[in-house]
C-alpha cells in the first residue's frame, strides 16, 4: 500500500479550505496516515523544494511556502502517489480541469494551494522532512476497508517514516 505527502500550502490555509480539500481525499477512500498545522523553516523548505533551488522562482516559493501555517499530511492507498496527482490537477491553474481541486480553489501558478509528490520515492523523502519518527500513524483498521477494496490489505505495521 503506497503512501503519498500532501500539503495545504498557507494560502488553502487563510482562504479557509482545509476542511473541503482533506473531504476529497476522504471521500474518494484514502486512508489518512498523518496530520499536523505547522509552520514551515526556512531550512525545510528549501530541503523540500530543493530540485527547484536554481530556478527563478525559487526564492519567491519558499518565501511562500513559509509564509503562514501548513497542513502536512500523509495518505495511504492503492496508487495514491498518481491518484493524488491527478485530483490536484496541472501544476499551473489555468491549466488545472475544473473539477481538480487547484482547477477549483486556485488561479495563479504561485498560490496553487496544494503539493503533492510526485513519485513513490519523492513521498518517502518528502514524508520523512514533514514528519518525526513515531509521529505516522499507519497501523489502524478502518471498519469501512472492505467497502474500498475488493480485496483489502491489512494495516501496515510499520511507518515509512
Ligand atoms: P508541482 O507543485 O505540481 O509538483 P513543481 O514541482 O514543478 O510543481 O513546482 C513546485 C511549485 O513551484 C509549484 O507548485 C508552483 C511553483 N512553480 C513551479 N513553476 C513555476 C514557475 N515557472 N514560476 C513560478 N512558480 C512556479
Ligand atoms: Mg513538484
Amino acid at each position: 500500500m503506497e503512501q503519498t505527502f500532501i500539503a495545504l500550502k498557507p494560502d488553502a490555509v487563510q482562504r479557509g479550505y482545509i476542511g473541503e480539500i482533506i473531504q476529497r481525499f476522504e471521500r474518494k477512500g484514502f486512508k489518512l496516515a498523518g496530520l499536523k498545522l505547522m509552520h514551515l523553516s526556512r531550512e525545510k523548505a528549501e530541503t523540500h523544494y530543493g530540485e527547484h533551488k536554481d530556478k527563478p522562482f525559487f526564492g519567491g516559493l519558499v518565501e511562500f511556502i513559509t509564509s503562514g501555517p501548513i497542513v502536512a499530511m500523509a495518505w495511504e492507498g492503492n496508487n495514491v502517489v498518481a491518484e493524488a496527482r491527478k485530483m490536484m490537477g496541472a501544476t499551473n491553474p489555468k491549466d488545472s480541469a475544473p473539477g481538480t481541486i487547484r482547477g477549483d480553489f486556485a488561479v495563479d501558478l504561485g498560490r496553487n494551494i496544494i503539493h503533492g509528490s510526485d513519485s513513490v520515492e519523492s513521498a518517502q523523502r518528502e514524508l520523512s522532512i514533514f514528519f518525526e519518527p513515531g509521529e505516522l500513524v499507519c497501523n489502524w483498521d478502518r471498519s469501512t476497508e472492505k467497502w474500498v477494496y475488493e480485496k483489502p490489505e491489512p494495516a501496515k505495521q510499520a511507518c515509512s517514516v
